[in-house]
């Protein structure tokens, strides 16, 4: 019966994983069965997904506030400081060593050696930059767009939405349209200071602090109930895609040392360089700790969005694998937003294959730039979907492509941003756990539990 316990608990996660399955073999059938869909079409047969998705994604923006703010205000603020640091030293580490095992890999295959015959859109010719040229972009391109709005604290008026052109893959429409996104890292950042403001204010502000308890305890049994629905919805979330790409045959040909050099990157990360690094630091078992992040991964890889996985996620460290809930709502919506070690690797590679495929040689500081922009990219990447798609337009600019050759990978980039957002979560996870080890000698210490913590939901 111990076999039958492990089944019931981990039941959700076994249907997720067979939704994913399940909406595969359903996408590959439908496209026997029809040469030609329709976007409409498409969009009717992804419509339960899609409602599924923005159901996930309605959970964010309250999540990820009453969870910053809640987990700072139970903590003391040199404690939420040290918890910060040793999570920002985490998350700068794994990703640059994604990074160098992505160069490595990259340089050391080389998919695109020899792919002249692949096209591109871009006209312009590649200009040869010097060193210097690649130096001055690498100053240029630190600090992505939101990383310096996060630094100077730009509050927009309206600080929940920012107005981006984004082409809205949720819905299956391939028009871009501008579409209120919400600002996620300014949202975090906001999170904080008022979290760090209530912390301060200590007994004055219990009851706002008890607000965001309550609305944590809220915000967590609404994403239990969505996350019941994750089989079915993710199910036709990966049939829509599959039914939308194109003949994987022909694609494969060109860029299938490209897509196979990205995925073993992304599993050398996700299943030997994370793991290894949990040992060390935990002395913990990293299969069970995997094996309770089930959930997560494949609703990651399902959503394509480590924003939308977030609410899972929070529930899987909690739940599952029991990390200090003031560690967890500190650091996952942080790390979801900041910390991407799969794209990071993907932005890398993905620059470095165009770069072989147009004939653009590589010197050793041209790759320590690509080392620091795909760092400084991902961290400016937000957490939805083919965001690490949009950000490589810096990588590219390092070493003097044309954004336009991002069309070259365009093809597979729709399965390959699954695995990363898989890798993305995990690394978050992975993150969460450690610093909640690193600091429990510090949490214990801490006042026991006050009244504000016992609203927490049982
Ligand atoms: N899909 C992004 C995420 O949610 C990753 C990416 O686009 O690279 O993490």
């Amino acid at each position: 019966n111990k076999c039958l316990t492990c089944l019931r608990t981990n039941a959700l996660t076994i249907a997720t994983v067979a939704g994913v399955v399940l909406g595969a073999v359903l996408g590959i059938i439908l496209r026997q069965t029809k040469d030609e869909w329709t976007e409409r079409q498409i969009m009717y047969i992804g419509y339960v997904g899609a409602v599924f998705l923005q159901m996930l994604k309605s959970l964010i923006l309250p999540l990820i506030v009453a969870s910053l703010v809640s987990a700072i205000a139970s903590l003391d603020l040199s404690l939420s400081g040290k918890i910060a640091a040793r999570a920002i030293a985490y998350y700068l580490t794994t990703t640059f060593a994604a990074v160098v095992l992505g160069i490595v890999l990259v340089v050391t295959i080389k998919p695109g050696a020899g792919q002249s015959d692949l096209e591109s859109s871009s006209s312009e010719d590649t200009r040869n930059t010097t060193t210097v040229d690649t130096l001055l972009d690498l100053v240029k391109n630190m600090f992505p767009p939101n990383l310096v709005e996060a630094c100077i604290f730009q509050y927009r008026t309206n600080l929940v939405a920012s107005d981006e052109n984004e082409t809205d893959i949720y819905k299956f429409s391939i028009e871009t349209e501008t579409v209120q996104t919400t600002n996620i890292l300014g949202l975090v950042v906001a999170s904080a200071v008022v979290g760090i403001a209530i912390a301060q204010l200590g007994d004055e502000t219990r009851t706002i602090a008890n607000i965001f308890h309550n609305l944590m305890a809220l915000m967590m049994k609404i994403t239990t109930w969505v996350i019941t629905l994750s089989p079915v919805g993710i199910m036709f979330l990966v049939a829509a895609e599959v039914l939308e790409m194109e003949n994987i045959g022909s694609v494969m040909s060109s860029l299938g040392m490209y897509f196979a050099t990205v995925c073993i990157g992304l599993l050398i990360q996700g299943l030997v360089v994370l793991p290894l690094l949990y040992v060390a630091l935990t002395r913990k078992n990293p299969i069970t700790f995997v094996s309770h992040l089930g959930q997560a991964i494949a609703t990651a890889f399902g959503t394509a969005s480590s924003s939308a996985t977030l609410p899972v996620t929070i529930r899987c460290l909690e739940d599952k694998i029991g990390v200090d809930r003031r560690v967890a709502r500190f650091a996952l919506p942080i790390g979801a937003t900041i910390n991407m070690d799969g794209t990071a690797l993907y932005e890398a590679v993905a620059a470095i294959f165009i770069a072989q495929v147009r004939n653009v040689s590589l010197d050793f500081g041209k790759l320590v730039a690509i080392s620091i922009t795909a760092t400084a990219a991902s961290i400016g990447a937000a957490g939805i979907p083919q965001a690490g798609l949009v950000t490589m337009v810096m990588v590219l600019d390092t070493v003097g492509l044309p954004s336009e050759d991002v069309s070259l990978i365009l093809a597979v980039d729709w399965l390959l941003d699954r695995f990363r957002t898989a890798i993305n979560v995990m690394g978050d996870a992975f993150g969460a756990a450690i610093v909640d080890h690193r600091s429990q000698k510090e949490l214990k210490e801490l006042t026991p539990a006050t009244p504000r913590n016992s609203v927490e939901e049982n």
